[in-house]
């Protein structure tokens, strides 16, 4: 694979004139990674049409979250504390400056690598020492977002992760997600004090595929386990297939229906019709990593031909 000086960094239009590196393939797919928290802003396939969702009231003030596209979470997930001091909600790595490693292109496949080590304004948030590094290889219709850290000092430590996807979907109310079946979940709409509450997605017919009619805040767990971990996310006559890294052992679904919507500042109040959370995470089990060691997982989203509801 040759490679081109990590100096590919421009702001342009679908990047939202932001710091970012924008990697493509000659047949016309296209992904733009801001340097804010190694935030993958947009993914367009060969057919122009943007697979993530990114708010049109999203904030780039170089300082909060940004509000779509793939957020990267760790080393904690939404306020779920470590033991130790609370850190920021989803952690920090969205709201950090990464920089750029490197940035591969042959005709067919485009790589960027982003990297994020502990600095004076991490280590005020969390003493660890650690050298993370997100990796965005783009291969036709197909995007795979991997994340890769090592803990680069004395002691162990632990962490959750997520992989915060938002999909762009053309009506929230026409859209299903296939291939939960049979896994437990616990739902954070209906149980919310109450964490240890589990329900089953249902196994058979329509009602195995989820749904959504309403606020949706789920996060499924043992995934790793089931035969079949990939998912189908069906909107517009599109299938979707997502997957991830068996060490990814949760799968969070969210969208928060008109209400919580209109309530959020940074999300026009139709943003819910449009998106959908798909989150590759592992939180119910932390990773504890060792002095020295390195750990990766991933997330794998490629456009497929549509496959019939049942
Ligand atoms: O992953 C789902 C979730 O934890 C929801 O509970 C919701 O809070 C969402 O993330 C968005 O969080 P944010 O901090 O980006 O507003």
């Amino acid at each position: 694979m040759a490679e081109t000086p990590a100096g590919g960094i421009l702001g342009n239009a679908s990047c939202r004139d932001q710091p970012c590196v924008e990697i493509s393939l000659p047949q016309g797919d296209r992904v733009c990674i801001a340097l804010h928290g190694a935030h993958v802003l947009s993914w367009q396939t060969a057919d122009g049409k943007e697979q993530l969702y990114l708010s049109s009231a999203a904030k780039f003030d170089g300082v909060s979250p940004i509000r779509g596209g793939v957020p990267v979470c760790f080393p904690q997930f939404n306020q779920r504390t470590l033991g130790g001091q609370p850190l920021p909600k989803h952690g920090f790595a969205r709201t950090q400056p990464w920089t750029v490693l490197a940035i591969e292109q042959t005709d067919t496949r485009a790589q960027a690598c982003l990297q994020l080590c502990s600095n004076d304004t991490t280590r005020a948030i969390w003493p660890h020492e650690f050298a993370a590094i997100l990796t965005v290889q783009l291969d036709p219709g197909h995007l795979h977002v991997s994340f890769e850290v090592q803990n680069t000092g004395p002691q162990s430590w632990l962490f959750a992760l997520a992989l915060h996807t938002y999909l762009q979907v053309d009506d929230i109310s026409q859209t299903c997600l296939q291939g939960l079946q049979g896994l437990a979940y616990w739902d954070a709409v209906e149980n919310l004090t109450q964490p240890d509450i589990r329900q089953t997605q249902p196994l058979d017919g329509a009602a195995g595929a989820l749904a959504f009619k309403a606020e949706t805040d789920r996060v499924y767990e043992g995934v790793h386990r089931k035969a079949d971990a990939t998912l189908q996310l069906q909107h517009a006559g599109a299938t979707l297939q997502i997957s991830q890294s068996p060490n990814l052992s949760e799968i969070v679904v969210w969208n928060p229906g008109a209400a919580l919507c209109a309530s959020i500042e940074d999300l026009p109040n139709d943003g819910y019709r449009h998106m959908l959370c798909v989150e590759a995470a592992c939180i119910n089990s932390p990773v504890r990593l060792a002095a020295g060691q390195r750990w990766s997982g991933w997330q794998a989203l490629e456009v497929r031909p549509a496959i019939s509801t049942v």
